[in-house]
């Protein structure tokens, strides 16, 4: 009687732990039997990447990054230091830009595109150089740059035989087997979050087989000094002014179980050790503080940080690294392919899936977005760049910065969604500490009040515009910034966070209140001149120009933007003076137009697109990120975005075919997005950096822009999330864009807005069942393309045109199970 009640509470305490019964997560390994080869190539051969090094693996904390090659002989690891930059604050707002905007607008509504983009080019520039056409690193804006290079001689030439190299993706943990002479190898890598350390295990499985020379070096700028027990490298960055800039230190040591180890004349000497530990700590004198950028001594925190790590056994620092590296990925995770072993290495499966459908490389390539962000973005640590934080040049293409006119976006969009929230917060912070420099860009260059950035930004508080307005004078780019820090209140409803971060969103709404003026024409509220992101058009008179007024992006970023400010206010119950303005200018807007082709308009009139298939798709930024355009709310607009969509191809750069998934997911068509993440997923094994080859993917997973650009693998990871579960739109939609291939699957973690936790079990391409954990007690709107039952509730689904809503209360940390009826 006794065990009989016992095996009851067993069986409840594991029921009620478990969301349903659970598939076993696939195994999450990019995997190679071969190493990268790691020679150094010349780094400074302008933007074209080393193909070796889209072959090594990612590692990082946040601050700390690596390459790790896996070389046998010659083992590399290309460093990296988040914060690394040359270059240095500078003024680059131009005080004259104001006298000239009513005469340009002027010209642009009485349709005088050339005067008008001519006289916008001469006069709506960033003073001095600029981001130095994406080629700044000598000049004030700076570049990020790599750290350096840790290398590793074994003086060895002999063959080797069983070799494997593994990055495990739920651990971040690169692992390398070989067998050489007779003995059984091991390389043990990764960076500690918690201990700020780069750790290298080195083991045989004879003693004293361990034997090499470590050193560390950099193309430029670096001074190595041979300290009694370690290496330190320190130098400091080009500032841009003909002087000294930023600081940095690296330092090496070495603890080994047997064997000797010296240090001598920059070298470390590992000679017939057993087992080997290699520590590399690396810190800069930045902090993200304006107008000055200066933060501790590197020389001084990397004593820290070395003392730190080294006084920890090797388990110690692994154990902790492997909990709070997996407690961030294990919080999602997706299973096509429901495979328990992965017998075909990751650059096989990528070849196989360009021919055919490898389910198993997909749900990887989901998984390697959300940790190439737990590597390259935590809390305090500047937000992931163009290349994440994996660098190995002097000059990074367009300076590795912030593009804000797609890029930062794109690689925060899995975020909150794929439950890394925690990883959110540099992209957040480095927003916020853009509104002082902003607001001195918005009093400078147009005497306007509140806050802008235009479409790039660097760690030196840059806000001004480009040094050509076709690009450079994205007025939108501050309104889609602001949007992330009420998207991520949409998913917490944490009203703290919501109170510290509105005035930064009150004065992004504040800059365009100013900045709109009306159209003569129409009486409506425009913003211009401005450019439709990189996007030109040949104008009524014959000109090719970028400049017009009330493009529909900006049109539709400041529709957002107001009406969040709005929402915000109501939610915090502000009275702001403010919000008045707001509302009758929200009310006043001019909005997007449907073309007599049935495309959405991109600028007011029908203008002829210098090209058609422009990998910017800036007009259905209100399809997604956005969602003023709704499959099911707004079905016109739907429908002229996805023509728009059709006409700008399936093809494009690698960001570009990210951003194409998730409008065609918000479209609700599973098979099309799938087609972007086949055309995302394209081998892609040379290091072009010719715009003009569609994007695709890299040995290493990486994705190529071309050259390589994180922003797409970020995408793709979050138009995979997008397919399966949507909440754009105060419903919570299980499977909205589920392609035929993935018949049978399971996600489990995803966010919805509203604070609530989703898991999706699906058979058949359809629902099996669901369960959603109430984080904040919100009522819950489930949309499912057929009626649902709630356990322990009784619900009615109720029918529409698109399909079933169902509606219900929740409790506060209670589990809802869905199931399909
Ligand atoms: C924008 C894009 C380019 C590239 C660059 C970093 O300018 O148009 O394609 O992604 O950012």
């Amino acid at each position: 009687m006794f065990s009989k009640t016992l095996f009851s509470w067993v069986v409840l305490i594991v029921f009620s732990n478990q969301i349903f019964a659970q598939q076993s997560n696939p195994p999450l390994y990019v995997w190679y039997k071969q190493p990268a080869n790691a020679k150094i190539a010349d780094v400074n051969k302008g933007w074209n990447n080393d193909p070796e090094w889209l072959k090594a693996f990612p590692i990082g904390n946040g601050f700390l990054g690596g390459m790790v090659f896996g070389d046998v002989n010659q083992e590399r690891i290309q460093l990296n230091e988040k914060s690394l930059w040359s270059g240095s604050p500078s003024d680059n707002n131009n005080p004259d830009a104001s006298a000239y905007l009513s005469q340009i607008r002027q010209l642009l509504f009485e349709g005088k595109y050339k005067e008008a983009n001519e006289l916008t080019n001469r006069t709506q520039i960033a003073k001095g150089a600029g981001t130095g056409k994406g080629n700044g690193t000598n000049d004030p804006y700076g570049s990020y740059q790599l750290l350096g290079d840790l290398q590793l001689d074994f003086e060895k030439n002999t063959p080797y035989t069983n070799y494997t190299r593994r990055l495990d993706l739920s651990k971040g943990l690169v692992q390398i087997r070989y067998s050489q002479d007779g003995v059984d190898f091991t390389r043990e890598i990764f960076v500690s979050n918690p201990d700020r350390a780069m750790v290298i295990r080195l083991t045989a499985n004879k003693k004293g087989a361990l034997s090499f020379k470590s050193s560390l070096t950099r193309p430029e700028r670096f001074t190595i000094q041979t300290l009694k027990d370690q290496l330190l490298m320190t130098g400091s960055m080009h500032n841009g002014n003909k002087g000294d800039g930023m600081k940095y230190a690296t330092r090496l040591k070495a603890l080994s179980q047997g064997g000797s180890i010296t240090y001598q004349n920059g070298v470390l000497d590992v000679k017939n050790a057993n087992e080997v530990t290699l520590y590399v700590v690396a810190s800069t004198d930045y902090k993200q503080v304006y107008p000055t950028f200066i933060g501790e001594n590197p020389v001084t925190t990397t004593q820290k940080q070395l003392a730190q790590v080294i006084a920890k056994p090797y388990a110690l620092v692994l154990k902790n690294h492997t909990q709070d590296f997996s407690s961030l990925m294990s919080k999602a995770s997706l299973n096509l392919s429901n495979l328990t072993t992965d017998t075909i290495p990751t650059n096989v499966r990528l070849t196989n899936n360009a021919s055919g459908n490898d389910l198993h490389i997909q749900e990887v390539y989901f998984q390697f977005g959300r940790y190439l962000l737990v590597s390259s973005s935590r809390k305090g640590s500047l937000p992931a760049n163009l290349q994440g934080m994996w660098s190995n040049k002097i000059q990074t293409p367009w300076n590795g910065d912030y593009h804000v006119n797609i890029n930062a976006q794109m690689n925060y969009w899995p975020a909150d969604v794929t439950n890394l929230a925690e990883c959110n917060t540099p992209l957040l912070e480095l927003i916020q500490s853009l509104v002082k420099p902003g607001e001195r860009t918005a009093a400078i260059q147009y005497k306007a009040k509140g806050w802008i950035v235009h479409p790039v930004t660097n760690v030196w508080g840059y806000t001004s515009p480009g040094e050509h307005p076709s690009w450079g004078m994205h007025i939108a780019a501050g309104g889609w910034v602001s949007q992330h820090l009420w998207q991520h209140y949409t998913y917490t409803k944490d009203k703290t966070y919501l109170q510290k971060v509105y005035p930064a969103l009150l004065k992004s709404a504040e800059f365009y209140l100013d900045w709109l003026v009306k159209d003569p024409r129409t009486g409506k509220l425009v913003s211009g001149p401005t450019s439709s992101p990189e996007n030109s058009f040949y104008a009524p008179d014959g000109s090719v120009a970028s400049m017009s007024m009330a493009p529909s992006h900006d049109q539709e970023v400041i529709q957002e933007i107001f009406s969040t400010v709005l929402l915000a206010a109501k939610e915090l119950q502000d009275k702001d003076p403010l919000l008045v303005n707001i509302q009758t200018a929200l009310d006043n807007l001019t909005l997007p137009k449907i073309g007599s082709d049935g495309r959405l308009m991109e600028w007011t009139e029908e203008f002829k697109e210098r090209d058609i298939t422009h990998r910017h798709v800036s007009h259905l930024y209100a399809l997604y990120p956005g969602s003023w355009i709704d499959a099911y709310k707004t079905p016109a607009y739907a429908k002229a975005a996805q023509k728009s969509l059709e006409v700008r191809t399936d093809a494009g750069t690698g960001w570009s075919l990210a951003w194409k998934i998730s409008f065609w997911a918000r479209l609700k068509n599973g098979n099309k997005a799938h087609v972007l993440l086949q055309n995302l997923l394209k081998p892609t094994y040379n290091n072009s950096i010719n715009m003009s080859d569609a994007g695709g993917t890299y040995y290493n997973l990486f994705c190529a822009h071309p050259p390589f650009q994180i922003d797409g693998n970020f995408g793709g990871t979050a138009g995979i999330a997008e397919m399966l579960m949507q909440s754009h739109s105060n419903e919570i939609e299980l499977l909205p864009a589920l392609p035929e291939v993935w018949a049978k699957g399971e996600v489990k973690g995803l966010k919805a807005r509203n604070g609530f936790e989703v898991a999706i079990q699906w058979e058949n391409a359809s629902l099996k069942q669901a369960t959603l954990k109430s984080l904040v007690g919100e009522q819950c709107v489930i949309r499912t393309q057929s009626p649902v039952a709630i356990k322990g509730l009784s619900v009615k689904s109720v029918k529409d045109t698109f399909g079933y809503t169902t509606t219900f209360n929740t409790i506060k940390g209670k589990i809802y199970f869905v199931t399909a009826k």
